[in-house]
């Protein structure tokens, strides 16, 4: 499939709830028009990716995260490693904008994540963590480029939930639900193309 192929899908702006279990649930707005990035716009994000990998420590060694990765507004601190924010820029304010408007009002920060599928870039299951964040507030990640897989799994439990994410899709993730399941995007080998994904937390001061 091409790269533009990638960008055909067009179809609705609905919104979705999805539940996981009884207790728990993610929301879905598909295919936000502002975030369908175009091939010119999704190169542009694309060429801000760091040069090197972010490191995290797993089992007291240094080991690199198999995407880029980039902190905006807040530092993001998780297993043992901390994501030094740049300056929240001009090319953010539309998702902080929107996100603030239609999902939650303190959502301040963005980590941006950049898959390249013909390297086999993935995130591996995990909770997000929640140093730092207002409590009760919800986690939003937003898709653009390759649709790819967004797993759930009950945490310290069996099974899981795929749900695509395709170019535009706003996912929600609210606060209970990041307690009780992990969340990941694994690779599989019919991923070859280019995908980031903005994520927006909310920080305390
Ligand atoms: O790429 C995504 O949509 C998920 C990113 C994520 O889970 C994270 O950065 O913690």
């Amino acid at each position: 499939m091409s790269q533009l192929d990638l960008f055909a899908a067009d179809q609705s702006n609905e919104f979705e709830k999805l539940f996981l279990d009884s207790d728990h649930f993610i929301e879905k707005y598909h295919q936000v028009d502002r975030f369908k990035l175009d091939q010119p716009d999704f190169a542009a994000l694309w060429r801000e990716h760091p040069d090197d990998f972010h490191e995290v420590v797993i089992h007291g060694k240094r080991v690199p995260t198999p995407r880029w990765q980039q902190a905006y507004g807040k530092n993001y601190e998780y297993t043992g490693s901390r994501n030094n924010a740049l300056p929240i820029h001009a090319g953010h304010q539309k998702y902080l904008q929107w996100c603030q408007e239609n999902i939650h009002p303190e959502l301040n920060s963005l980590l941006i994540n950049w898959y390249d599928g013909s390297s086999k870039h993935y995130i591996g299951r995990h909770r997000d963590s929640t140093k730092g964040l207002v409590p009760g507030t919800p986690i939003v990640t937003i898709s653009h480029g390759e649709t790819r897989i967004f797993r759930f799994r009950p945490f310290r439990g069996e099974g899981f939930l795929d749900f695509p994410v395709v170019n535009g899709d706003v996912l929600i993730i609210p606060w209970d639900t990041n307690k009780h399941f992990t969340h990941e995007v694994p690779h599989f080998t019919k991923y070859t193309g280019r995908r980031i994904s903005v994520t927006l937390r909310a920080y305390g001061s």
